[in-house]
């Protein structure tokens, strides 16, 4: 079996050193930070790193380089022009990250539909007041972009009850999914949606694709919930949306600037609950992703197909 360098831009522990080891017996394995990295770099013929990591000065310097694995879904970083049009293999983590982003969606659907966004405020200032709540049973979530994390949080929704309505590029049969809609039927689902997730991947195609016009599509009493990527909103746009009423409120995990600036409008607005990028968090994160990793360069060095390759022209 071919057993390559591997470059880890992430400390990695003992156990999932061991990992990669046993899945490629010989291989060798350093794992470093992005400032060391180039030490290490003339040898190395697989690179391991965050898709939100520049990488692209060190790729310059890699003779060697054959494959770059992300940790995260997300690529948009590692898309710069010499990897587009390089024939080394890009791949990506999508497939872990359903349980903790369903479970992060679903606690934001509760989270307003039981006012914790109104009580919490109220008991830092000691204010004993109610409030209209409502039922998430029979109410509608709209899941634009129905992909791996999508199918998970279409899951949960049926299991509370609600009805499911969803987008997807290509017509799939789904289990969880009551009325599935072409991507180019988005306005069809924001029409009937009482909550909407994007769950899209950045590509050229989905930036700025929310703008006033599509908020104006969506019930004034719905919610939108971004856990995607803030490059697909236009934000200044949800701000208007959300000031003016045109929708009531927003969970915003994403932003078109990270760290959200203090500047922004989206701070002071009443009915949004801003979370900094962590939707994805979990104890369990690396295991998974290192499983996954492994399990491809498995693949890689026996020479047997891989998963998760990017279409770099396509961006996902
Ligand atoms: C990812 C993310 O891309 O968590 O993995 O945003």
């Amino acid at each position: 079996m071919h057993t390559p360098n591997i470059l880890v831009i992430n400390q990695l522990s003992d156990r999932h050193i061991s990992a990669i080891t046993n899945s490629v017996p010989g291989c060798s394995i350093i794992s470093c930070d992005l400032a060391d990295a180039e030490k290490y770099i003339d040898t190395a013929e697989i690179i391991v790193a965050w898709g939100w990591m520049d990488l692209q000065e060190l790729y310059l310097k890699a003779p060697k380089l054959r494959w770059v694995h992300a940790l995260s879904a997300g690529v948009e970083k590692m898309l710069f022009p010499e990897m587009i049009s390089s024939s080394t293999l890009l791949t990506n983590s999508r497939g872990i990250h359903g349980i903790p982003m369903s479970e992060h969606v679903i606690s934001m659907i509760l989270a307003f539909t039981r006012g914790l966004n109104v009580f919490i405020k109220q008991q830092q200032q000691r204010v004993w007041k109610r409030t209209a709540l409502e039922e998430i049973h029979e109410k509608t979530i709209g899941i634009i972009g129905l992909g791996s994390i999508g199918r998970e949080i279409a899951k949960r929704a049926k299991g509370l009850g609600m009805r499911v309505v969803a987008s997807k590029r290509e017509m799939t049969t789904e289990l969880f999914v009551d009325t599935l809609y072409t991507s180019n039927q988005i306005e069809e689902v924001l029409a009937v949606s009482d909550f909407v997730v994007v769950t899209l991947p950045e590509t050229k195609q989905t930036q700025g694709l929310f703008t006033l016009n599509l908020f104006k599509l969506m019930k004034p009493s719905a919610y939108f919930i971004n856990v995607a990527r803030g490059s697909i909103v236009k934000e200044d746009d949800l701000s208007i949306a959300l000031s003016q009423g045109i929708i009531k409120g927003a969970a915003l995990d994403v932003f078109e600037n990270e760290p959200l600036p203090e500047s922004s409008p989206l701070w002071d607005v009443p009915n949004v609950i801003i979370t900094p990028h962590i939707a994805a968090i979990s104890p369990h994160y690396l295991d998974r992703a290192m499983k996954l990793f492994c399990e491809n360069l498995a693949c890689y060095c026996g020479g047997q197909e891989m998963v998760n390759i990017i279409d770099k022209t396509k961006g996902y």
